[in-house]
């Protein structure tokens, strides 16, 4: 598949958004394990942000200043400077949304995930890998500069005063491309919903910026527009969420010591958790979007 250079006049979007929507359902990384060849994850969403959209330095005060903007990350796989770099650069963001039927048997459990669920947060990321690879590739093919900054030699995640981030955000890029908000469990609510995950590559290639229509960072969420739900906190066993937000230790130590045996159990090298992330009204479509 061949896509026009930046300079001509019909917009490449459909090709990357078809080329990213056409590999998710037909990839045989995207099977969940013990199955009849079930996908891990539905059609994808999929927008663009402007790699030059101040919001990503706002995001060095709001999350730690070494979060990277779009032409640092671009610029650092390249081995260039920023202000080398082309003067437009574009950020494609996708989310990857997890079926219903995985999303049912994780709603039937109050401790622990369900298999399908840790599948798809092990199998499901190296497909997402796949994916941002597939991307890079499909890019580099055409001439364009790509990276995906999370599979980055750069890529770390640590801790600052305000818990732990990482230098490149999957949920903040997709908050810039206008795919949803945050919430009180601190998942990212898109249209269709909570149980999700995502990802993202930077390329010089023009893509027009989709609208941002969130009101605020955290306008999808119930408690934040009306105060009518608090579903989530109950769903946490570790007792993570409460009105003040999510204790991302807490979270964190749940999955890395409680539940850590279910590995071994499942065959997995992370199994996850996302309890909160089901059967709450959120889990999967915007419960704000007719308020
Ligand atoms: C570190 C990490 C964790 C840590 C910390 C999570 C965290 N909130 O930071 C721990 C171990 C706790 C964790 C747990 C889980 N994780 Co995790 N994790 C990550 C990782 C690697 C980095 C996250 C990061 O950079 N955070 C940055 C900090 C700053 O984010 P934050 O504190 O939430 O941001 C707040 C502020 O920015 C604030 N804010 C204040 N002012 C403003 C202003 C504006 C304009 C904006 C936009 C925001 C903002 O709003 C935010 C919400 O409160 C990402 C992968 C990636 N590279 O992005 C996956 C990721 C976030 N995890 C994911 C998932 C699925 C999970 C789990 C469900 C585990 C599982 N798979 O079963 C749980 C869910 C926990 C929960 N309740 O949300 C998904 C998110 C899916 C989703 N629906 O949100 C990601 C994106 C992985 C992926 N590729 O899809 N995770
Ligand atoms: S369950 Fe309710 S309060 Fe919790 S994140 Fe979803 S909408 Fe917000
Ligand atoms: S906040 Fe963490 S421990 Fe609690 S339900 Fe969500 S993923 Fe599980």
């Amino acid at each position: 598949m061949s896509l026009p250079k930046a300079t001509e006049p019909t917009p490449p979007v459909p090709f990357i958004t078809a080329e990213i929507r056409s590999f998710t359902l037909t990839s045989p990384l995207n099977r969940l394990p013990d199955s009849d060849g079930d996908v891990i994850f539905d059609e994808p969403s999929v927008q663009f942000a402007d790699g030059n959209d101040p919001i990503f330095d706002e995001y060095k005060s709001i999350i730690d200043p070494t979060h990277l903007t779009p032409r640092e990350a671009l610029a650092l796989a390249q081995g260039k400077n920023p202000t080398d770099l082309p003067a437009q650069l574009s950020v494609i963001s996708w989310i990857l949304h997890i079926t219903e039927k995985t999303r049912r048997t994780n709603r039937r459990e109050t401790v622990i995930p369900s298999r399908p669920w840790s599948y798809t947060r092990w199998y499901g990321e190296q497909f997402n890998d796949a994916l941002r690879k597939h991307v890079v590739e499909l890019l580099h093919d055409q001439g364009y500069l790509a990276a995906a900054p999370v599979v980055q030699p750069y890529f770390k995640s640590g801790r600052n005063g305000k818990g732990r981030f990482s230098n490149w955000s999957e949920r903040h890029v997709a908050y810039a491309a206008g795919l949803g908000t945050f919430s009180l469990s601190d998942g990212f609510i898109t249209e269709r919903g909570i149980a999700q995950r995502c990802g993202s590559v930077v390329t010089d290639l023009a893509l027009p910026a989709s609208p941002r229509n969130a009101r605020d960072h955290l306008s999808n969420c119930l408690f934040y527009v009306n105060n009518k739900c608090r579903a989530c906190i109950p769903r946490c066993p570790a007792g993570a969420i409460t009105e003040n937000g999510h204790d991302k230790d807490r979270c964190a130590d749940y999955m890395n010591s409680d539940i850590n045996y279910l590995k071994e159990e499942y065959g997995v090298g992370v199994q996850g958790c996302g309890l909160c992330q089901t059967r709450v009204p959120c889990e999967f479509r915007n419960p704000a979007a007719k308020l």
